[in-house]
């Protein structure tokens, strides 16, 4: 095996990289530099491999397509672990493994796993390089699709080195392995993977193992496994936290800027608000984007929470994504962006189901075969993937914030919780206190909207939207949240949405998207005690007048609708929030036994 000289001094992570070389016996080993010509480069080879196509650099410069496998296309929560020495830390909502057991387990399969590749040492920063709220992982790849990736998602190579080398915080070891070695003179594929995929959590060694996909969550291990299931361990530790959450500023025409973060579950729309644009009646606001995915909160020295995004990049889901549904996103894509398994025109573009309204004469789909809107009907197969994705640099946003790489982050003023629900949670509200907006947050839900995961339509809990990344048990997360209150001097008010509230004729009560900037408007005046409300049984609601409607016609009889708190549905509603604490109930907080309680008196 060749060896370079390591562009690093720190004899842990040295180390590390050649015993973890002797375990997967790659042919090469590549420091990342992070620098264009290495991207360059590295995409270069990517398109000779058949995993890239260039896009036309007349329509979409800086652009490439990608198509995984079928086996390959989304998250494996059902092979995702969180492998902490005692299954109880756990939480019955994770998957568990003795880490012991896993641990032998994964030596086997990364024995030899990277024959015939190059092992990509990858070092990157979640936050601002330099920051103190940013923390820093060193991912050791096979992949270089992961590598051109991360470079668009995170601060990488040179500078994190760097970081690394002052050798005052800890480095995570994330360790990935599409598990497809190559046998000598074997040729490769365009997208290597394995059937057997793990996805594995080490929260008390903070390390993260992955194995077997080289695809999004799985594989760009900075994201989910990093910046949300390790993270959550150590905020939780050190008095922080890591929210699934967008971050977005709301300025108003005198320049005062209102920051919230939200929490959605999937198919939502959290990339569409993160870059909303005000509808008419709203001159001279603006919205800013700091984050469309994950921020890491902390209280400052004054006692307020301050929030960063971790990433620097968007890796939104393409379908649905359009001129008229976010116009910001169209913008950030258009140059610089990696798609994966989206369809590819003849002319060297890109498109997607939602992308327009007429779908190209023909294209190749994201399986790499011909597609017409025809074949299209006839075999029921969408031109891209339900779940394709771009990844694009956030710096490339129209409605970047001006401040979203401040080091110290942005100051949170409210908390807003989400989910699609057809009845009973009204268009928006405000909890009483921090306990009753944990509690809001606690039992947020989301109806399903994707026929392949279940029955369409039934409400399915998703505290705080994090039931997938969250890597320790909930009832613990719930106290965490809880205990935050008192390390501040004011703690953010805390508020739910619900875009999706329907009429009896199945129609949407609420035109949504740029619309909803009137919701964030009252939110940001209830913060600053500028609007009123009524005090209902579940929170503060605004009436009609309290509302901005400038530029929409909207009927007060509708608005009530939107708004109603039936006390039948909602007495059905407490009865379902058990079904979610009674698995976790040898950690839930009394206090959210407490809330429950006080809420059914108020109905
Ligand atoms: O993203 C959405 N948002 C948030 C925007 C800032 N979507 C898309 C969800 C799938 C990812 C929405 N869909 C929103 C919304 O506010 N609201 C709806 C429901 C809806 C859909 C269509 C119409 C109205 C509401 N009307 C017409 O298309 C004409
Ligand atoms: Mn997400």
């Amino acid at each position: 095996m060749k060896k370079a000289t390591p562009p690093t001094t720190n004899k842990h992570l040295i180390r590390w990289v050649e015993k973890m070389a002797e375990l997967c016996e790659p042919e090469r080993i590549h420091w990342v530099d992070g620098s264009q010509k290495e991207y360059d480069r590295l995409c270069e080879e990517l398109v000779a491999a058949g995993t890239f196509t260039r896009l036309n650099p007349k329509l979409w410069p800086g652009c490439f397509a990608a198509r995984s496998t079928p086996n390959d296309v989304a998250r494996v929560e059902d092979r995702t672990f969180i492998c902490s020495l005692s299954k109880d830390n756990a939480g019955p909502t994770n998957n568990w493994e003795d880490p012991y057991v896993m641990r032998r387990r994964l030596k086997q399969l990364f024995r030899g796993s990277m024959r015939g590749r190059t092992m990509y040492v990858l070092p990157f920063s979640m936050g601002p390089v330099g920051s103190p709220m940013s923390q820093i992982g060193v991912q050791l790849t096979d992949s270089p699709y992961v590598v051109v990736n991360m470079r668009i998602m995170a601060r990488i190579g040179k500078p994190v080195f760097a970081e690394i080398d002052k050798d005052v915080k800890r480095v995570v070891p994330c360790m990935h392995s599409v598990g497809a070695p190559l046998a000598a003179g074997q040729k490769d594929v365009p997208w290597p993977c394995n059937d057997t995929k793990y996805i594995v959590h080490f929260p008390e060694t903070r390390e993260i193992w992955s194995y077997g996909s080289g695809y999004g969550g799985n594989a760009l291990l900075g994201k989910k496994c990093f910046a949300l299931r390790i993270a959550s361990n150590i905020a939780r530790d050190e008095g922080w936290m890591a929210e699934h959450m967008l971050i977005l500023g709301i300025e108003s025409p005198a320049g005062e800027k209102t920051y919230l973060a939200a929490a959605f579950p999937s198919a939502c729309g959290k990339t569409n608000l993160a870059m909303l644009i005000p509808p008419k009646g709203f001159k001279g606001w603006k919205v800013w984007t700091v984050g469309d995915d994950i921020a890491w909160i902390k209280p400052d020295e004054s006692g307020r929470l301050r929030a960063i995004n971790p990433e620097s990049g968007f890796f939104g889901v393409a379908p649905g994504t359009s001129a008229r549904t976010n116009p910001n996103a169209m913008a950030t894509l258009a140059r610089n962006t990696i798609f994966t398994n989206v369809a590819v025109t003849p002319e060297g573009g890109v498109w997607w189901e939602g992308m327009t309204d007429q779908p190209p004469a023909e294209c190749t789909d994201w399986r790499g075969e011909r597609w017409t809107p025809e074949i299209g009907t006839a075999t029921g197969r969408p031109a891209a993937h339900p779940n394709g994705r771009f990844t694009a640099p956030a710096s490339q946003c129209p409605s970047i914030d001006s401040d979203w790489e401040n080091p110290e982050g942005v100051p949170i003023s409210a908390i807003v919780f989400g989910g699609r629900r057809a009845t009973t949670l009204p268009l928006v509200y405000q909890a009483f206190n921090w306990s009753s907006g944990v509690y809001i947050g606690a039992t947020m839900g989301s109806e399903t909207t994707a026929a392949a995961t279940g029955a369409v339509g039934k409400v399915r809990r998703d505290p705080m939207a994090m039931l997938p990344f969250c890597g320790y048990h909930m009832g613990d997360y719930f106290r965490h949240w809880l205990k935050m209150q008192r390390n501040l001097t004011s703690t953010p008010r805390i508020f739910h949405v619900n875009w999706f509230r329907k009429d009896a004729d199945g129609h949407f009560l609420w035109p949504g998207f740029s619309e909803n900037m009137r919701v964030l408007k009252w939110i940001a005046d209830r913060v600053r005690g500028r609007a009123l409300s009524l005090e209902s049984p579940i929170g503060w609601t605004p009436r009609f007048e309290d509302m901005h409607w400038e530029g929409l016609d909207f009927e007060r009889a509708r608005f009530e609708a939107l708004q109603q708190v039936d006390r039948k549905q909602w007495k059905q509603e407490v009865i379902s929030h058990e079904e979610l604490f009674l698995d976790l109930h040898d950690h839930l907080p009394p206090e959210m036994v407490y809330e429950r309680e006080l809420l059914i008196h108020r109905l």
